[in-house]
């Protein structure tokens, strides 16, 4: 017990003297440390994006994380950016997808409890969770000029392989293919009970995975066959004894203007949601939350499935911090979860320390880039002095998080102080009590003022 005390301590000082060093010799000391990595990425910082999706109005990058021994399944990060007018088009994953609007708005549609289409639009900061399998699609709805970038959280955990995720595409054509044309097309007209002809939808959509939704002449072409098959979805529905919601006029009335969102609801055969609202969760945003811890040098918000209940299908949990210019999120570390990172604004650096005390990485990073902190590691974020740093991240936890912060007023160590904490350092209990309450603040540290001490 002595002995891991001790530990903390040693991450503890190293981490002081490096801040310490920082100030006297500028940015060169975080350079010459991170160089000492022999030119490889710093190990913490998760670079290698893939491009999973190049479309014409569009795009999606995934950052994959790693195992770091027994723990829990790395994540995938996505980053999708979408053109003025643009359709993300129907599609379900097998992985559980955390949605934050990072810039723009968005209307999401997904089936609901495997039950009800619903729709929501998110703005900025707000975060949504789409379960696995459950059949979904993006609409940017922002101004004519505005890009969306949504981040996503890619926990693929619940499936055998962790490294794997994978889209089912149920809108498409010939790119991307929709599950539905690998039926074949004597599988399909009798599915469908309608004529090869009508089953040309499944041969149009050509432009990708994210398409305008301004390009609708191959659209309304499809206009007549949509209607026919939906109603003889209905038909069937209704042959099931299953209820009926809406007369065939209105059906016909409802699709002069052709949406995807009733192709979705006609293909999969859910009911609309009629007039009022179903029940459905709302978002919840990041940006207008009472933060979790306030003051000074900055604020930083939580939730978990206990704040927001939808996460409780995923068992993870969502952050924002926000530091003013030169501040520290103290030291610390997490007990239950791992956690990832995306730099929203500004810049800083992100310090991970090793179990066995010794520095693992110290990096400058600036907003878009990604990072990643194993459970139980030591580590901290310092904002540049440049300006206020955002970030916001992920980690994955089936129970709550707590992190334990090692210097400062609500610290382990102020916890821990007495005659065995003393005894761990071989200093007199009076001199370290002197150190350890030197710090007035707690969970965010103000800048390091050098000329008021020493
Ligand atoms: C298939 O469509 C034909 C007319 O196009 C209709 O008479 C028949 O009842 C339909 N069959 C089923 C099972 O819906
Ligand atoms: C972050 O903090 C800065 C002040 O340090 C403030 O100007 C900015 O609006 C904050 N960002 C958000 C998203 O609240
Ligand atoms: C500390 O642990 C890291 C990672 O396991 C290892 O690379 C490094 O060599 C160790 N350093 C010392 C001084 O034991
Ligand atoms: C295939 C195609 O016609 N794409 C066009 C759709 O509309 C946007 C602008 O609205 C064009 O930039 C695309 O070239």
């Amino acid at each position: 017990m002595g002995e891991k005390v001790l530990l903390l301590l040693l991450l503890v000082s190293w981490s002081l003297m490096v801040v310490d060093g920082k100030k006297n010799q500028g940015r060169e000391e975080v350079k010459l440390i991170s160089d000492q990595s022999n030119g490889r990425p710093p190990m913490f910082i998760l670079n290698k994006f893939k491009k999973v999706v190049k479309s014409e109005g569009g795009e999606v990058k995934v950052v994959s994380g790693y195992k770091w021994k027994g723990d829990i399944n790395p994540m995938h990060i996505g980053f999708i950016t979408m053109e003025p007018n643009t359709l993300f088009i129907p599609q379900y994953l097998d992985a559980n997808l955390i949605l934050f609007v990072q810039t723009g708005e968005v209307k999401v549609g997904w089936i609901h409890k495997d039950e009800y289409l619903v729709e929501e639009r998110m703005k900025m900061g707000d975060v949504n969770v789409i379960p696995a399998g459950s059949a979904f699609y993006f609409v940017n709805v922002g101004n004519d000029d505005e890009k969306l970038s949504i981040i996503c959280s890619i926990d693929a955990s619940g499936t055998s392989e962790w490294n794997s995720y994978q889209s089912f595409f149920i809108g498409g054509g010939r790119n991307p293919t929709s599950v539905i044309a690998g039926f074949g097309v004597m599988t399909l007209r009798a599915a469908f009970n309608v004529t090869m002809d009508e089953l040309s939808f499944l041969m149009k959509q050509k432009n990708g995975p994210i398409i305008y939704m301004t390009n609708t002449t191959e659209e309304q072409h499809l206009l007549p066959s949509m209607i026919k098959l939906k109603l003889k979805l209905q038909q069937q529905l209704s042959d099931n004894g299953k209820e009926m919601h809406e007369d065939d006029d209105q059906y016909k009335e409802s699709y002069k203007t052709w949406s995807w969102r009733k192709l979705l609801s006609s293909l999969i055969g859910k009911k609309k949601r009629k007039g009022g609202r179903v029940h459905s969760p709302e978002s919840f945003n990041l940006y207008d939350t009472e933060p979790g811890f306030c003051n000074d040098y900055g604020t930083s918000v939580s939730i978990d499935k206990h704040q927001y209940s939808p996460l409780k299908i995923s068992g993870i949990g969502v952050y924002y911090v926000n530091l003013t210019a030169g501040s520290m999120m103290a030291p610390h570390f997490n007990p239950t979860a791992t956690e990832y990172g995306v730099v929203l604004k500004g810049s800083g650096i992100i310090q991970v320390v090793f179990p066995n005390g010794t520095n693992a990485m110290t990096a400058r990073v600036r907003a878009g880039d990604v990072f990643w902190v194993p459970r139980y590691f030591s580590f901290c974020q310092i904002a540049s002095m440049d300006g206020s740093f955002e970030f916001f991240g992920f980690t994955t936890s089936a129970r709550e998080n707590r992190p334990q912060f090692l210097v400062g007023e609500s610290s382990v160590l102020k916890s821990m102080m007495g005659p065995e904490l003393a005894a761990a350092f071989g200093v007199a209990e009076e001199w370290l009590e002197r150190v350890v309450e030197a710090q007035s603040q707690s969970v965010i540290l103000p800048p390091l003022h050098v000329e008021g001490k020493n």
